[in-house]
């Protein structure tokens, strides 16, 4: 296995000077202030202990993977290369990929503390309040949630916000037709409550996989068999004595409840701080967890993961849309270099090799209507392939001296339903609902897509005038010759 845990991998990022030791940070919005602020300068990952009314050594780790030398390093890439370069490894292993099962194990450290029943007591660890206009404490944003299917014993991973609510109460965010909600509906149409692991801190690989961020599990592909192979062995799990729902066997810690249907029991959650940078979803009612027992390591660590507005300085190599791009190689249009998420949400440019007249229009049609079922309103900016997409002053620049107006903006009509776009008008959100009727609450709205086409004008683009820059050989030679002078600038 890649890293047998957690700890493992913290170790490392501590090696290399990856890592930030804090002690003394309070829970209550201190935590998480240094965390955004952190993000927004570039800076490390960060570990803290001696939190305030907590034991030391219960930890939180936050601003792990919001650098792409660390998200490299959690995947197993080499840190040491380009964004490009990482992006094009992990494309390669992509393609090359494989379910492998998970591994059953009798037990592992996840169990060297067990609490259940009365004993429970979630407000003993030290749950962040990330951000100030915060509704609740969220123990699982770093999470992976698991759920099996009552049907199949499919086990699906997601990762789905989790907050404590009291003392044996948590509440989860699940969107309307996630895996987790599919599986959750089959328990409750039986009548009965839904069983749920929630893993707030685990080896980087299942959370990975969990948020969809790395690899996307398509419907019938468990994420731990995803994990496995990216792992390149089968994953550890340990099976829940009381559900029989398989934990990551080295898991910091791991929730374990039933989820009531809406019908018997909703509680208002959040705001929560979101991804797109807003709290859209508001305060509205939610799934709660009744918790039954927590297994949990010595000395513990909840893995963080709050969102921040997304102005961060660094990119993530895993911003390289390979999805999108795999969709437009399949359509068999040639040419296409890179397709890069360079604002979120949903902000992507898609670097092309222009070869005939067409070729933009066929681009278009394949990225229309709507992006991604269950996204909001898109923006795509297509560039010509001397503009690096991952680069926003290139990419500045190709908008203000190759955008045409006239001729170079389009809006492409098309629906989504995705409830945190923050341009949903007021009473249009999704709600936690049974009603059939209603499609689970999911409410759909109109979203449109913008493209914007800073290519060369095909027809005449060997008129277009040249780029002011010098060949890659003599920008080479002379940083070779000048190095002292370039190292030092
Ligand atoms: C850090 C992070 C937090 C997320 N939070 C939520 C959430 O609260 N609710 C939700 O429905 N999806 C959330 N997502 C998106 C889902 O985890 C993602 O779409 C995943 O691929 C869904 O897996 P599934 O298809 O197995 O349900 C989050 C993703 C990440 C990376
Ligand atoms: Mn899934």
């Amino acid at each position: 296995m890649l890293w047998n845990d957690l700890r493992e991998y913290v170790a490392r990022l501590d090696e290399l000077g990856f890592l930030r030791h804090v002690n003394g940070a309070h829970w209550n919005l201190e935590l998480g202030a240094i965390c955004e602020m952190m993000v927004e300068s570039g800076g490390p990952a960060l570990l803290f202990d001696d939190i305030p009314d907590y034991p030391h050594g219960f930890r939180v780790l936050s601003n792990v993977e919001k650098h792409p030398r660390r998200h490299a390093l959690a995947l197993g890439l080499d840190h040491t290369k380009t964004l490009a370069e990482m992006a094009s490894d992990w494309e390669k292993r992509v393609k090359g990929f494989k379910p492998i099962p998970p591994r059953v194990v009798a037990t592992g450290p996840v169990m060297e503390n067990v609490v259940e029943g009365a004993d429970v007591n979630m407000l003993s660890f030290p749950t962040p309040m990330w951000h100030e206009k915060d509704g609740n404490r969220y123990i699982g944003t770093g999470v992976a949630v698991i759920q099996k299917d009552p049907d199949t014993g499919f086990v699906n991973a997601g990762a789905y916000r989790v907050a404590v609510h009291d003392e044996k109460t948590c509440i989860i965010f699940t969107e309307p037709n996630r895996h987790g909600d599919i599986i959750r509906r089959k328990h409750w149409d039986r009548g009965e409550k839904a069983p749920v692991l929630v893993s707030v801190g685990q080896e980087p690989i299942l959370f990975a996989m969990s948020g969809g961020t790395a690899y996307s599990c398509g419907d019938g592909l468990s994420e731990f068999e995803a994990a496995g192979f990216f792992h390149g062995s089968p994953y550890p799990v340990v099976l829940s004595p009381r559900t029989g729902i398989p934990m990551p066997a080295t898991a910091e810690i791991v929730i374990e409840g039933y989820m009531p249907s809406p019908d018997e029991a909703l509680i208002p959650e959040g705001p929560f701080g979101e991804w797109t940078g807003y709290y859209a979803h508001g305060r509205s009612p939610e799934t709660p967890i009744e918790v039954t027992a927590v297994y949990y390591r010595n000395n513990p660590i909840i893995w963080g993961s709050p969102p921040t507005r997304p102005v961060r300085l660094n990119p993530e190599f895993g911003d390289f849309d390979i999805t999108t791009k795999h969709k437009l190689e399949a359509a068999g249009i040639p040419g296409i270099q890179n397709v890069f998420n360079l604002s979120k949400p949903c902000f992507k440019v898609i670097s092309v090799n222009q070869m005939y007249d067409e070729h933009l229009d066929e681009i278009v049609q394949v990225i229309e209507p709507g992006g991604f079922h269950h996204t909001g309103n898109h923006v795509w900016v297509l560039v010509d392939e001397d503009i690096d997409p991952s680069n926003p002053q290139e990419v500045m620049w190709a908008i203000s001296s190759r955008l045409i107006p006239h001729s170079g903006v389009r809006v492409v009509e098309g629906t989504a339903d995705w409830q945190l776009d923050p341009r949903v008008p007021p009473g249009q959100r999704s709600a936690a609902t049974m009603d059939h009727s209603q499609d689970f609450g999911r409410k759909p709205y109109t979203a449109h897509n913008l493209i914007l086409n800073c290519c060369r004008p095909f027809e005449w683009r060997d008129q277009f005038p040249k780029v002011n820059v010098n060949s890659p050989e003599l920008r080479h030679a002379t940083r070779e010759k000048w190095k002292d002078l370039f190292d030092g600038a």
